[in-house]
């Protein structure tokens, strides 16, 4: 299947590549140059064309990306999915915002998936990361955290909705998150941030900061529910997992445990903490945890001289965490130094065995530049790190870094390229798994200053489009967003199969089937209003241009509960419903249903109508709520 996929993504390409140079000789042909082309001529600029399409950023009309890259929507909450290497932003998911297009957080089926948090109208998603089966994306499920409120939610790839969220206890701000690469996904990673007292109640001093704690939080991704967590010393930050199902590494800051800045940069060293899985899932299995503010997770001890943990030390306040696709890497980035610190993973069982010292296991600690924030990685032993204060990507080679740790005279820096301006996450083409393919690096930068027209005080970021598959870095597209991408993942389109259609039964919205079925509603067929006291169900079909009722009559002050069942099965028809005046609207896609509860708050006749454009007649596709005062 996938072999069949790339040899169409092959020819595709070539047929690119004809059309491109076919395009661009027949312009030369017609042009003013009167020389005839000797055959050399005609050779040369075939060889140069065909070295520039190798990798070219442009994706004409009508012509697809080769890849999806998944991009965070920082505090807006979002996630979203852009063409690579066009750029084009083909879809927003909303995850723990609320969104008025598609009514996620107002329908009851986006309700019912936010669960406890439904109520929160805000959040903040920082690191967007597909799961892997054998260290290889597979296409199935995207998560992200909300570090503004402590939250984990999924999206499912078939459909590209959120389908599942998780508040997570006992700890405040999820900030760093990853997945298990190897075997497969069982668990998603993540720090709790902000240090806070267990237990968090209020009730004991809240002054005494000695017993103020970070944890790390192992999430299961089937059943997105918290498997347990490690008490560590100091701030968690940043964290990525091993290609061996071993170990999880995590920047921390602030090991002092301060509560201002000051007192939290006074260290000179902090820590990467590594977690060993199997220790720690023994120790659950074992019974050795403690519980905290009135929950069941199991809390385990990994502070330092715990058996589960190895603290590293490293130059204060370290904030990336990135392994290196060929799995031998943890690389942590300085922030406040100029040099990230090279981790060798193979060392770690000996570390964990108390055969070395913490710092034997660092293998190099090369200066790049002011500001070091994150490394990716192509899949020639190059590392690209952004440089937040220098505006830079210092390209470097990892084996040289360690020759030269080792007293060789060689230079590992390959070049440094200026990007526009202060860059915090990087991202190459598949680079955090083994498929990393060095093609086309990302460089999220937090200032687009004059790149762009201004257009008032505020200002858009700028995604910067990096082509990396030569010897030199070349920034090839300058891409503003909106408020705030902090990371995003690039994975090849052969890997993700979205639907095209609704399945009829999607659990995204099987408790609404379920309501049907109480009432004695068909949703495929029935058109019908089901009154329980004020409580009133209106179930409707849509089929463009219509909706399978016309009007229909309630009491004013009534909960009205609108369930739609788009009965369409061509690609592409979405219908919407929306009830005027009342704040309510939402998505019915293909074959799916929706549903919204609002009041009837207003006497007389309120239209609602069909707001997702949908046939020659869209505008007709509406109807009357009859509010009898
Ligand atoms: S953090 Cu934002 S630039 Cu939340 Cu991944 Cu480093
Ligand atoms: Cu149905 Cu527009």
């Amino acid at each position: 299947m996938q072999d069949k996929d790339n040899k169409e993504l092959q020819q595709e390409v070539q047929n690119v590549d004809r059309r491109r140079f076919m395009g661009k000789s027949a312009l030369l042909g017609a042009g003013a140059v009167a020389a005839p082309m000797t055959a050399a001529m005609f050779a040369s600029m075939a060889k140069a064309q065909a070295k520039e399409a190798g990798n070219s950023a442009v994706v004409h009309p009508g012509e697809l990306d080769e890849y999806y890259g998944f991009w965070s929507g920082g505090h807006s909450g979002e996630v979203r999915i852009l063409g690579i290497p066009s750029m084009r932003e083909l879809m927003r998911i909303p995850v723990f915002n609320v969104d008025s297009a598609t009514g996620w957080g107002i329908t009851n089926e986006s309700k019912r998936i936010k669960g406890d948090s439904a109520h929160l109208l805000a959040g903040d998603s920082h690191h967007p990361h597909m799961s892997m089966t054998d260290g290889s994306y597979n296409g199935k499920y995207v998560f992200i955290n909300d570090k503004a409120n402590t939250r984990v939610a999924r999206i499912r790839c078939d459909v590209m909705k959120t389908d599942k969220m998780l508040t997570v206890p006992n700890v405040q701000a999820i900030h760093g998150l990853r997945v298990q690469k190897v075997p497969y996904t069982k668990y998603i990673i993540c720090n709790g941030e902000f240090e806070i007292p267990m237990n968090n109640d209020g009730k004991a001093s809240l002054e005494d900061v000695s017993t103020y704690r970070s944890l790390f939080n192992v999430i299961d991704a089937e059943s997105m529910e918290v498997a347990f967590q490690v008490m560590v010393d100091g701030n968690l930050d940043n964290t990525d997992a091993d290609f061996d199902g071993k170990y999880f590494a995590s920047t921390c800051y602030n090991s002092e445990m301060g509560m201002n800045l000051g007192e939290m940069i006074t260290a000179e060293r902090d820590h990467v903490v590594v977690f060993n899985l199997a220790r720690c899932e023994a120790a659950v299995k074992a019974g050795k945890f403690k519980t905290y503010n009135s929950n069941k997770i199991p809390v385990l001890d990994g502070r330092k001289g715990s058996e589960l943990t190895r603290y590293i030390p490293v130059p204060k306040s370290p904030h990336g965490l990135n392994t290196s696709p060929s799995g031998q890497y943890f690389v942590a980035n300085g922030k406040l130094s100029p040099t990230v610190s090279i981790i060798a993973i193979d060392k770690l069982d000996d570390l964990f065995n108390d055969k070395i010292k913490p710092r034997d296991t660092i293998v190099a600690e090369p200066e790049l530049g002011l500001g070091p924030l994150h490394t990716a990685f192509d899949n020639r032993g190059n590392a690209y790190t952004t440089l937040f204060l220098d505006s830079q990507i210092a390209k470097w080679n990892v084996e040289d870094a360690i020759r030269a740790h080792n007293g060789e005279k060689v230079n590992y820096l390959r070049q440094k390229l200026d990007v526009h301006y202060q860059p915090g996450h990087n991202h190459t083409s598949q680079g955090e798994s083994r498929d990393a393919d060095g093609k086309w690096l990302i460089s999220l930068c937090k200032f687009s200053k004059d790149r762009f027209l201004p257009v008032g005080p505020l200002r858009p970021e700028n995604d910067q489009l990096i082509d990396i598959s030569g010897d030199e870095m070349k920034l090839v597209h300058d891409g503003p967003t909106f408020a705030e991408p902090h990371d995003c993942m690039i994975v090849h389109r052969s890997k993700v199969k979205p639907k095209k259609l609704w399945t009829r039964d999607d659990p995204i919205f099987a408790d609404t089937v379920t309501m049907a079925k109480k009432d004695g509603v068909t949703l495929e067929t029935d058109n019908k209003v089901i009154r329980e006291g004020n409580k009133v169900r209106v179930y409707m079909t849509s089929i463009a241009p219509n909706f399978g009722m016309n009007e229909f009559k309630v009491k004013l002050g009534d909960e009205v509960t609108v369930v739609v069942t788009n009965l369409d099965q061509v690609e592409d028809v979405t219908h919407g419903f929306c009830m005027t005046n009342h704040g309510v609207q939402m998505e019915v896609g293909p074959q799916a249903t929706s549903s919204v509860t609002f009041i009837a708050n207003q006497p007389g006749v309120q239209w609602y109508y069909c707001n997702w454009f949908c046939h020659a007649l869209h505008m007709e596709m509406r109807g009357r709520m009859l509010v009898e005062a």
